[in-house]
This record gives structure tokens, C-alpha cells and sequence, in this order.
């Protein structure tokens, strides 16, 4: 039996993933490549739903792609591409769109809490149908399992809704998608916020650890990150929100389970407890950041591996257009 196709987008919105990003999804997807038929893909599209400047885009999806290179996608093993390079992303947007309620749209989280921000009136359109698209590009590849952090959770169901939908109008087309979640590290913390998710868009710097880093300004970061007074390394969600966000960070990266992890800190005090977490990130992301820095010295390479990869993304993207035209009574397409 063949394998279960996995998919998943990221968006280059920030010129570097963060360690939520890293825990919460690209670690997965590395890790998926063992035992599923994977395709990633760097959504650039999506990134153009609020105001970008186009020579930033350029060069963010190209520091995107390398990162995920550098956190370990094989492109012998997986299809990794660049959304707006395969058209039929677009072309089955609208053909889902039609089939989306006003109402339904207008439920999204995501759209809610991005449009308060700017005021919802300056909000542009494709900000509010952006996870119609994020259903294209699951739905496009016949996808079983989707690796996303918690956030994404409500995206995946309308995708689900939307797939379902389709088939029972049309005939059965679409895979219906489960989303792939892992609880331990579908929602890592703002380092000085530990309540609030850690987010490029809405954490300050000193919440976020990224990617690219240099190991000082991470041993920094983890150094004031926020604990608490009782000084006890143990996780307590309720409680203990900065600690327990450390402790969960500190086992995903060493592999060390959380209880180990509270029976070797017990009463040493957070400052031992920080430095070495502190060693644990740096010696994950060092090898990383080199590397990426490698691909991006070779510009040539990167986008050759990006072409191949939307050549191969796209010959199961138009058979499964040819197929959702034929359904939706559309004439077939040269
Ligand atoms: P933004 O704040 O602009 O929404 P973001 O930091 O949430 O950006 P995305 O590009 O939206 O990052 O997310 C990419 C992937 O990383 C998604 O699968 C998302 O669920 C996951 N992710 C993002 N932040 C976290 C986090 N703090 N913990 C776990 N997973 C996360
Ligand atoms: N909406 C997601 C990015 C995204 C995605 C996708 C994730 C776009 N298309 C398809 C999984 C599958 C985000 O903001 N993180």
C-alpha cells in the first residue's frame, strides 16, 4: 500500500522561522519524511494577503526554503516548492470559494484576531479567504495528514468541511484531511509572555527565539526568560506557564521526557536548569543556521531544487484539476 500523503505550508513572512514554527511544524515534517510520501510547500501567496514589499517576498521565500532545507527536507525524499509556482493553487481556490458560506468565512479566528489589528475595513479580501486557499493546497495533493501547530486547528476543519462538501455534490474526489498535532508542542509560548503563543507578528524579539540566531543572543533570550518566584523546576501549566513552556521546549529538542528532565533539575534552581537548555538550543540550531547560510550562497542551486520540486508538485496538482473540472462541468483544459 502506498504511503499517506502528508502536506504542509509555511508562510515567509519573517526572515526566520521561530522555534514555535520549528517545534510546532517543521520538525515534523523532517521526521514525516521517514514514514510518509511528503510534500511541503513555502506559501507565498498567503504572504501576500496583507501589504509586503515584493523584493522582500522575493528573498524571505528564498530564506524560507533554505531553512527548511537546513532543518533537514530531503528533495529526493519530499517535493518542497513554492506555492505561486504551481498555478492550479490559485485555480482551485475559486472553485472552493463558491462553495464557501459568507458566514462560514466570517467565523475564522485567524481573520478576526489579523483584521483587529489593522482596523477591519483596511483588511483586503484575500486575508479574509486566505484559509479557502490553505483547502486548495491541502485538498489539491489528495493529502491524509496535515503537521500544524495548534492555531491552524479551525483551518484544517474548514478544509475538511469544504473536501466533504465537494464530494457530496460532485462525486467523490477529495481525501478528507486530518490534521496532524502534536499536544506537546502544538503551542510553544512567548518567552517573556508565556501565556500568549510565540509569534513572529505579534511577539516582541525578546519572546521569540529564531532559527537563525546567533548562539549569544539565544543563550540571552533563555536567560530572562520569564519563570516564576517558586524557583522549583516542574511543569504546572496553570501555575508555572514560563517553566513548564521551557521544560517542553527543553524535552522536544534532547528527546529527554518532561518527568526525567523535573527529577534532574529538582532542586537545582532555574539559573542551571536555563544555561543548559540554553546549550540544548544552540546545538540544534547552530548546525541549522550554517547550513542555511550555505544554500543561500547559492542562489542557483536553491531555486533549481525549488523548480524541480513545483515540476513534480504540479503533475498531481493538474491530474487533480482535470478531475475537479470535469466534476464541477467545466470543459477540459488544453
Ligand atoms: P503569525 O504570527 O504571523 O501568524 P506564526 O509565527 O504563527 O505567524 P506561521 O507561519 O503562521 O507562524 O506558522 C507556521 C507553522 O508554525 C504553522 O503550522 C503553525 O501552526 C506553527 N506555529 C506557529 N507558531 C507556533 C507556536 N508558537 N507553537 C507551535 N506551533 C506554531
Ligand atoms: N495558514 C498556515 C500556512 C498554510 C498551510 C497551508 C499550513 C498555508 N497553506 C496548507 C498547512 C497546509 C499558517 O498560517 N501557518
Amino acid at each position: 500500500m502506498a504511503n499517506r500523503r502528508v502536506f504542509s505550508g509555511i508562510q515567509p513572512t519573517a526572515d526566520s522561522f521561530h522555534l514555535g514554527n520549528y517545534l510546532g511544524a517543521v520538525k515534523q515534517w523532517v521526521d514525516l519524511q521517514e514514514t510518509r510520501d511528503t510534500i511541503y510547500c513555502v506559501v507565498d501567496m498567503h504572504a501576500v494577503t496583507v501589504p509586503y514589499d515584493p523584493e522582500l517576498l522575493r528573498r524571505r521565500t528564498r530564506v524560507a526554503a533554505a531553512q527548511l532545507l537546513a532543518a533537514g527536507l530531503d528533495p529526493e525524499r519530499t517535493i518542497l516548492f513554492v506555492q505561486s509556482q504551481v498555478p492550479e493553487h490559485a485555480e482551485l481556490n475559486w472553485v472552493l470559494g463558491c462553495l464557501t458560506g459568507f458566514g462560514e468565512a466570517s467565523r475564522m479566528t485567524q481573520f478576526k484576531d489579523k483584521s483587529a489589528k489593522g482596523g477591519a475595513d483596511q483588511a483586503s479580501v484575500g486575508l479574509f479567504t486566505y484559509p479557502i486557499l490553505q483547502a486548495a493546497d491541502i485538498l489539491l495533493y489528495k493529502t491524509n495528514e496535515v503537521p500544524v501547530g495548534e492555531d491552524q486547528r479551525q483551518h484544517l476543519e474548514l478544509s475538511r468541511n469544504l473536501a466533504q462538501r465537494f464530494n457530496h455534490r460532485f462525486g467523490e474526489t477529495f481525501v478528507i484531511p486530518d490534521a496532524y498535532i502534536l499536544p506537546a508542542v502544538a503551542k510553544i509560548t512567548d518567552l517573556q509572555d508565556p501565556t500568549s503563543k510565540m509569534s513572529k507578528s505579534s511577539s516582541a524579539p525578546q519572546g521569540i527565539i529564531d532559527l537563525l540566531d546567533e548562539p549569544g543572543v539565544i543563550r540571552r533570550k533563555i536567560a530572562r526568560a520569564v519563570t516564576d518566584a517558586e524557583g522549583s523546576v516542574r511543569a504546572d501549566d496553570a501555575a508555572k506557564p514560563g517553566v513548564t513552556n521551557l521544560l517542553r521546549i527543553f524535552a522536544a529538542l534532547s528527546g529527554q521526557p518532561v518527568a526525567i528532565l523535573e527529577a534532574t533539575y529538582a532542586g537545582s534552581g532555574y539559573g542551571t536548569f536555563k544555561k543548559d537548555l540554553a546549550e540544548v538550543v544552540v546545538d540544534a540550531f547552530a548546525p541549522i543556521r550554517e547550513r542555511t547560510a550555505k544554500y543561500l550562497a547559492e542562489l542557483d542551486v536553491l531555486d533549481a531544487v525549488l523548480l524541480d520540486g513545483a515540476r513534480r508538485a504540479r503533475i498531481v496538482a493538474r491530474e487533480t484539476m482535470s478531475e475537479v473540472r470535469d466534476r464541477c462541468g467545466f470543459p477540459a483544459a488544453s
